[in-house]
């Protein structure tokens, strides 16, 4: 019986990466005077690392930037956090085709709604305030975010914590995901899985998901469908 949906965030919620993320990342860059820009193609290979902090620690491993400090990663990572909060709060990331729908689906019938995601909890409040709406700060039951497990995805610390906070089973629980990295980390906490791919995902190894679509705004991706091939 599916009793609990965990939502990602970026890529499934919304497009964030491209427009969001990587524009507020190079806007932290230049501010504090690094030569780097991630371009699009750039970009779509550090998504393999997931969180802001260890996406820029993992460039400068690779030489894409000069080294830097711990603390200065996070001081340059705060200031990325504002930047996309300012773009969010500009209102330019809609939220991903059928994804309304479905979160109001779901909440009507009374499904324990939930986040787990590795980006950080501001960027996470801001998505919320701007493309989803206040209400949904009540609506969903637990909001697991970036660095309140240490290890992120694909490590399934972060769904375990977010089952363990609402009580619910991975049985009954559906995670619903973008990428290959984010399917690792359901898999391994036992969940059920439907993948939404975009852009920088397509290609990516979904193999033993229940379900891989490529929207949620299409035929045959409502609720019903999603829950009940799966024996949830
Ligand atoms: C995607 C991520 C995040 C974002 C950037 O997370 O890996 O790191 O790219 O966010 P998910 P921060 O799909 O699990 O939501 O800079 O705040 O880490
Ligand atoms: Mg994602």
């Amino acid at each position: 019986e599916l009793k609990c949906i965990l939502w990602d965030v970026d890529g499934t919620l919304a497009d964030t990466e491209r427009d969001g993320h990587r524009v507020a990342f190079n806007m932290a860059f230049d501010e504090a005077g690094h030569a780097r820009e991630w371009d699009v193609p750039t970009y779509g290979e550090l998504l393999k690392v997931t969180g802001g902090k260890e996406r820029i620690r993992y460039d400068i491993e690779r030489g894409g930037m000069g080294d830097m400090p711990d603390d200065q990663i996070a001081s340059l990572h705060a200031r990325k956090t504002a930047h996309y909060q300012e773009l969010i709060a500009e209102g330019r990331i809609p939220l991903r085709a059928g994804v309304r729908r479905l979160l109001e689906e779901a909440w009507q019938a009374g499904i324990t709604l939930g986040v787990a995601t590795t980006t950080t909890p501001s960027a996470l409040d801001a998505l919320i305030e701007h493309s989803l709406g206040r209400e949904w700060f009540d609506r969903f039951a637990v909001l697991a975010a970036g660095d309140i497990v240490p290890a992120k995805k694909p490590a399934p610390d972060i769904y375990t914590y977010a089952m363990e906070q609402l009580g619910v089973d991975a049985g009954n629980t559906l995670a619903l995901e973008d990428s290959g990295n984010g399917w690792k980390s359901a898999q391994a906490a036992g969940l059920h899985c439907v993948v939404t791919v975009n852009d920088y995902t397509r290609a990516q190894d979904f193999d033993g998901a229940d379900l891989v679509v490529s929207e949620f705004g299409e035929p045959g991706s409502a609720i019903e469908v999603l829950a009940n091939p799966h024996g949830l």
